[in-house]
């Protein structure tokens, strides 16, 4: 069984909570159990861990590959605008990642369009809701399948 870590960035334990016209109304606990579900129908373990701390992320995604994940799904949150930490993790790791944003960063403030970690990212999903995390693993799937 191939392995997938979703990792959650700053504020993302919030969902479901405020800001439902950018988030949805789902909490994150509802969104980790449907792509848990949804992973055990593509043969997938699915991980996942939020952490409101830039070096937690980045200690997450360096232990990745000793974990034995394969993939990583990624919404970085607010430091997706901001951290080269977090960038070169993802870098150094050498993983595919897949980054995933629940709101359209491109129809929002201007200082969203720039995402940090875009340009190493194998695929990007943004503005569907929650469904994004979703359509990353179905294509998380489709990936590993192919390589
Ligand atoms: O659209 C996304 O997924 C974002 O990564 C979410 C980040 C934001 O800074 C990015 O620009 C786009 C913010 C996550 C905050 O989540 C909250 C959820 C509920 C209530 C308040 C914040």
């Amino acid at each position: 069984m191939h392995k997938v870590i979703v990792i959650q960035g700053p504020n993302l334990n919030l969902l479901g909570e405020r800001e439902q016209h950018h988030y949805g109304t789902a909490t994150l606990e509802q969104i980790h159990s449907a792509l848990r579900e949804e992973g055990k129908k593509l043969g997938l373990e699915v991980h996942d861990v939020q952490s409101n701390h830039e070096g937690e992320l980045v200690d997450v995604i360096q232990s990745s590959r000793n974990r034995g994940f394969q993939a990583i799904i990624i919404n970085p949150a607010a430091y997706t605008h901001t951290s080269v930490a977090i960038r070169d993790a993802l870098a150094a790791v050498g993983l595919p990642y897949f980054e995933v944003h629940i709101s359209n960063i491109h129809s929002r403030e201007e200082f969203r369009k720039k995402s940090l970690v875009s340009d190493g990212a194998s695929g990007i999903i943004a503005g569907f809701g929650p469904y994004g995390y979703t359509l990353a693993l179905m294509g998380v799937h489709r990936f590993i399948q192919n390589s």
